[in-house]
């Protein structure tokens, strides 16, 4: 799997490129992520890769010269190429769109910033717009890593075996809350550990665990399915 971001702030990203399962993953062969920065295909002294808004307003807008010259540079390296784009205004990320994605052999990821990107990219390239949720960020290069961390987990042999990706919260259709857990002291600030967990009762600890998990997900998440 490849994954490029195009981004014009590649220092911010290459930091969690390098780092955890990403950073593992890149390592074992199973991933090659990178930044790539528009500014390489800007021409001019100055590079230029935003400018102000036709019909005035705040803020600046990613020009479409650059950005489609540097898309139609990843393409060429590649046959399958799928093209997304960070914006508040896209389908909302979730555990099966990470799936399907995890599917591809190369994602490229547009990340918006100021007060978005030249609409015309929109219209040649048709970049699929994702979300990560309802609040406001900066930019969109979180999101873009948001997106390269989920899908890396799903790849094969990103995980260790103590990190299961089938047992997590939202693999299957019935997504859930996870159950609490508790390591040693049996005992902090008068608190135990429950009983249950200590009993050595195989089954008892599943049958808890999994109503403590149909509790917490009713209680906090009444929206999934549980
Ligand atoms: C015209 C008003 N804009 C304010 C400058 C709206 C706006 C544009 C761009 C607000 C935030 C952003 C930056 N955010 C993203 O690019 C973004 C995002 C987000 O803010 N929340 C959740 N997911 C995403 S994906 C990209």
């Amino acid at each position: 799997m490849r994954i490029d971001i195009i981004t014009l702030f590649p220092e911010a990203v290459r930091g969690y490129l390098d780092a955890s399962i990403v950073g593992r993953a890149r390592r074992r062969g199973l991933l090659e992520a990178a930044p790539v920065d528009p500014r390489q295909w800007a021409g001019g002294r100055h590079r230029v890769v935003d400018d102000r808004p036709y019909g005035g307003g705040p803020g600046m807008v990613l020009a479409a010269p650059p950005i489609a010259s540097c898309i139609e540079a990843l393409q060429s390296r590649s046959s399958r190429m799928r093209l997304l784009m960070t914006s508040p205004q896209g389908r909302p990320l979730d555990q099966a769109w990470a799936s399907e994605l995890a599917q591809e052999q190369h994602l490229a990821v547009i990340c918006g910033h100021y007060e978005g990107v030249d609409e015309r990219i929109n219209e040649i390239y048709r970049p699929e717009e994702f979300s990560i949720g309802d609040f406001v960020l900066s930019g969109g290069e979180l999101a873009a890593l948001v997106l390269t961390d989920a899908v890396t987990r799903l790849l094969p042999g990103a995980l260790g075996h103590d990190e299961s990706a089938v047992s997590d919260s939202f693999s299957g259709d019935e997504a859930q809350l996870d159950h609490p857990c508790y390591t040693r002291p049996v005992e902090f600030n008068g608190m135990r550990v429950p009983d249950v967990l200590l009993s050595g009762d195989h089954a008892k600890i599943e049958a808890w665990r999994r109503e403590q998990r149909e509790l917490r997900t009713a209680a906090r998440r009444p929206d999934l399915k549980g």
